[in-house]
Parts: structure tokens; C-alpha cells; sequence
């Protein structure tokens, strides 16, 4: 338990009917005492004169209505609704008060100000997650699960969060962990009781289980990691073939200029886009030109090249309906190495390319007709983006998925130290050796749920929370 009571405003600061400002400590209660004023204050200058009886006055998980006042001059700051969730019955399983206020910036920061100047503390981004974790209600990766349900694009990115917050993930790699220390016992036993008769157990099958297990979870995680954080995806393409048409198309709205000249966008323009349940930015960008005409333009391609390096996958849009140019050549060459899939757009006008042709422009990238201004091929596009993203190893959705690269690391490591504990046992080494791999593993598991993660480790995944959660 923490010394100190902290305090933060744990809604949006824009407007909004009602926000939020949440405290925990041991002097949560306290601070509502000192800042509220129950019932509808008629007579109600100081906070203190309307509240008796002491720390049993709030009841937990009970509402009151009341005004925040402040608590040097007794000046009503706002009227608001007000609720204390006793421990351990609450999120950070300290005691916990809840205002709601009107949510506005001013009376929200009003609020926050009132409790601050009554003895909390202001908190640190995901403090009370922070707590939550450190009180044993939540394991590490539940923690982060809490961000990837405020920061989920889609509803896909949901569920996902949702699975990782109810603990499907730390249930797992638990288990996985569980069965590895029980072999390690096992080998540190030998180790310590060698000349003792300790019945011999077969090491290997079950440690060949859990290498299976932990290479099929991280056989998730490219997929799992694509939900949760989406695809970066840059339209690009020679002047005029159809780029901003598309970008249109895919989000079903107007959002580019489209027009007969070439040269039309000049600067790259971003946009969000969801592909069954993945969220995946689009950036529609300058045409590619060999010589551009103007100084607007060199910046616009310039632009076009830093975009492609950003992408995760490129979409190269070609021009069916004329043979291919020195400049969609170019373009191949830029996205060079990059996953792409060729848009064989215009399909609807006579058509000028065999598919030899491109097949042959974007080594192993997929090619798709369209016809953007028929709104035909959109979904067979769609298909072929999330295919080429995920490799073509597409995830059942009720499958448990690897979501946060910090897992699918941790994963990796504690596979390669799995990986040389069988190898070791295979050519004999020395048991204290393999122990010593086993161990490693281990370890890099627990990192996942908190049981062996570091301050620092801590310090840089609550840094990346928000205030107030
Ligand atoms: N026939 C036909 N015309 C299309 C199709 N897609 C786009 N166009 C037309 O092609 C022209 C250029 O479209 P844009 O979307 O502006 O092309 P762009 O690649 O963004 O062009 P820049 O921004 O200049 O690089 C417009 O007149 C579109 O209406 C298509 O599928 N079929
Ligand atoms: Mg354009």
C-alpha cells in the first residue's frame, strides 16, 4: 500500500456531458470530505459543517449528490455526483472516489485542483493501473490489456483487448510456465540429491510440448500484432492512374481531390480505413513523375518516397488501360523489398497489359483488378491486402492471439532458451547447463505476466498510459 493518495482527471479534457476526476490512497475519503458538499448546499458554504461522522460517512459503492467546493474558501466549484469504492472492492484495490462532474476543461481542472489542494497528490500516467497491478488485481498483462481497450480502433482490436483483459493470454503462459518449473524442479533435484534415488522422469516429451505451445503462440503474434495496432498502407503510382480514386473508394467518401490531370494531389494525405475488423491507414500520395514540373511537385514525390518507407505494405497502382512507362517502372524500384500488391486500375477501358506483365513489375506482390469508378475489385483488394499482411496464415477469431510486440519477444527469447535446453539434453551436456536454459525460459515467461519484470520495465509500460488510468 501506497503512502500517498493520488488524484487525476480520468475523462477527455473537450467538452462532454460529465467527466471524471478519480482519486485513490488512504486519504481518498478524506479528500471527498474536505471538497464536497452533500445535498443541494442551500446552506452549504463550508464543506465541513455538512458532513459528519467520520471515515464510515461515505458508504462504499453508494452515490452522493453534492457540490465540489474548495476547500481553503468554501467557493463552489461545480455540482457533481460523488462515490467511494472502499478496499479492496475497487479498481486499484485502495480505497477509490469517484467525481462526476460537468465535463468541461474548466470545471473538470476546477475539480482536479479542489482534491489537490486537500491533500492528493497529482498522478502519473496509468498510476492506477499501476497500483492495481502492484496490489495483485490485475497481472502485467492485463495492465497493458487496459490500454489496448481505450487505444482499440475497431471492434476487432476489442475483443482482442478484452480477451488479453479477462486474462486468456496470462492464463496460458502460466500454465506453460508452471509445467517448465516443474521440470526444472525435477533437473535441480538431480543436480542437488545425485547420489539420492530420484525415480528418472522423462525431460524431453514435455519439454517438446511446451516448445510447441510457445511457437504456436508466437506463430499468432505477426496477425495479433496487425489488430491490434493496424497496417500502415501507401497508395502509390505513376500521375493519373486512379490513386486518390481508390483512396475514395476505400473509405467511401470523398475525401481527395480527383481530377483528369495529372499532378492533381500534391501532398500525402492520411486516412483510417477499416479492413475487417483491422484498422488500416491509407496514405494517398503525389504521383511518382520523372520530371516533375514545378518545385511543388519534386516535394510532393519527395513526400511519396517517405511515405513508402513508413508503409507496412504498398499498393502500386497501375494504369491498365495504357502500356507500362519508364515512370511505373520507377515506382516498382521504389518499393522495392516492401510487401506490395499490384492495382490494375482502369479495367473498365480497353485494356493494354497482359497479366505476364504485372506479375512481372513488383516481385511476389499479388495483382488485383479494379475498376475504381465501377467500384469493382474493392473487396478481392481488401482480401489480397490482409492476405499479404498476415502472410496467408489467417487466425481463427476465437483463437487465443499474441498481440503486443513485447510479448511476441519475450515469446521468441524464451523459445530460443527452450529451443537449447532440448538441444543440450539431446547431446548430453552436463544437467545443470540445461537447467540453466530451462531456467531462462522461465524467466522471459514471467516477464509476461509481471512475475519477473523489472522496475524499468515497469516505469516504461505505465509511462505510455494515459493520466488518470
Ligand atoms: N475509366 C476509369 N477512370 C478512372 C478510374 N479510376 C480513376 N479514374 C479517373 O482517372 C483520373 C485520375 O484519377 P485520380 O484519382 O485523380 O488519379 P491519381 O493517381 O490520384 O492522380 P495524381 O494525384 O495526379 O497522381 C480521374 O479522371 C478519374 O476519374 C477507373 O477505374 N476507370
Ligand atoms: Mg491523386
Amino acid at each position: 500500500m501506497y503512502e500517498d493518495t493520488i488524484a487525476a482527471i480520468s475523462t477527455s479534457l473537450g467538452e462532454a456531458g460529465i467527466g471524471v476526476v478519480r482519486i485513490s490512497g488512504q486519504q481518498a475519503t478524506n479528500v471527498l470530505r474536505r471538497v464536497f458538499s452533500c445535498g443541494t448546499g442551500a446552506s452549504s458554504s463550508s464543506p465541513l459543517s455538512t458532513i459528519q461522522g467520520g471515515e464510515s460517512f461515505f458508504e462504499s459503492h453508494k452515490v452522493y449528490y453534492g457540490r465540489i467546493v474548495d476547500p481553503n474558501t468554501g467557493d463552489v466549484v461545480d455540482e457533481a455526483l460523488a462515490f467511494c469504492m472502499l478496499a479492496p472492492r475497487s479498481y486499484t484495490r485502495e480505497d477509490v472516489v469517484e467525481i462526476h462532474c460537468h465535463g468541461g476543461p474548466v470545471p473538470l481542472q476546477g475539480v482536479l485542483l479542489a482534491t489537490l489542494q486537500a491533500g492528493a497528490r497529482l498522478a502519473e500516467p496509468g498510476e492506477f493501473t499501476l497500483r492495481a497491478y502492484l496490489n495483485g488485481r490485475i497481472d502485467l498483462a492485463q495492465a497493458e490489456a487496459v490500454a489496448d481497450v481505450i487505444r482499440a480502433r475497431t471492434e476487432r482490436g476489442l475483443d482482442l483487448a478484452m480477451k488479453g483483459l479477462r486474462g486468456q493470454l496470462s492464463g496460458r503462459v502460466r500454465e506453460l510456465r508452471q509445467q517448465l518449473l516443474r521440470q526444472l524442479a525435477y533437473l535441480e533435484a538431480t543436480i542437488d540429491f545425485a547420489e539420492d534415488d530420484i525415480p528418472e522422469e522423462d525431460v524431453r516429451a514435455p519439454l517438446e510440448d511446451c516448445l510447441s505451445a510457445v511457437g504456436m503462440l508466437l506463430d499468432t503474434a505477426d496477425q495479433g500484432i496487425i489488430c491490434r495496432q493496424g497496417l500502415r498502407v501507401a497508395i502509390v503510382g505513376r500521375p493519373n492512374v486512379g490513386k486518390s480514386s481508390l483512396l475514395n473508394a476505400l473509405l467511401r467518401s470523398d475525401r481527395a481531390i480527383v481530377t483528369p490531370l495529372a499532378g492533381t494531389t500534391r501532398d500525402t494525405l492520411e486516412e483510417t480505413a477499416n479492413f475487417s475488423g483491422i484498422p488500416v491507414c491509407l496514405m494517398d500520395t503525389a504521383g511518382i513523375a520523372a520530371e516533375p514540373l514545378d518545385p511543388v511537385e519534386r516535394l510532393g514525390i519527395e513526400r511519396s518516397r517517405r511515405a513508402i518507407e513508413e508503409a507496412d505494405l504498398c499498393l502500386m497502382v497501375v494504369d491498365s488501360s495504357t502500356p507500362l512507362q519508364a515512370e511505373d517502372r520507377e515506382v516498382a524500384l521504389a518499393i522495392r523489398g516492401k510487401p506490395a500488391v499490384v492495382v490494375a486500375n482502369k479495367a473498365d477501358l480497353a485494356v493494354a497489359l497482359s497479366s505476364e506483365q504485372l506479375e512481372g513489375l513488383v516481385s511476389c506482390a499479388p495483382v488485383v483488378w479494379t475498376s475504381v469508378s465501377r467500384a469493382e475489385g474493392l473487396d478481392r483488394l481488401r482480401d489480397a491486402v490482409l492476405q499479404s499482411a498476415i502472410s496467408g496464415r489467417a487466425v481463427q477469431s476465437d483463437e487465443l492471439l499474441v498481440s503486443n510486440p513485447r510479448h511476441k519477444e519475450i515469446l521468441s527469447r524464451a523459445l530460443d532458451h527452450l529451443r537449447d535446453a532440448l538441444s543440450g539434453h539431446e547431446s548430453g551436456l552436463p544437467v545443470d547447463c540445461i537447467a540453466t536454459d530451462l531456467r531462462a525460459s522461465v524467466d522471459a515467461l514471467g516477464e509476461i505476466t509481471g512475475e519477473t519484470a523489472s522496475e524499468d520495465l515497469l516505469e516504461t509500460i505505465f509511462s505510455h498510459f494515459c493520466v488518470g488510468k
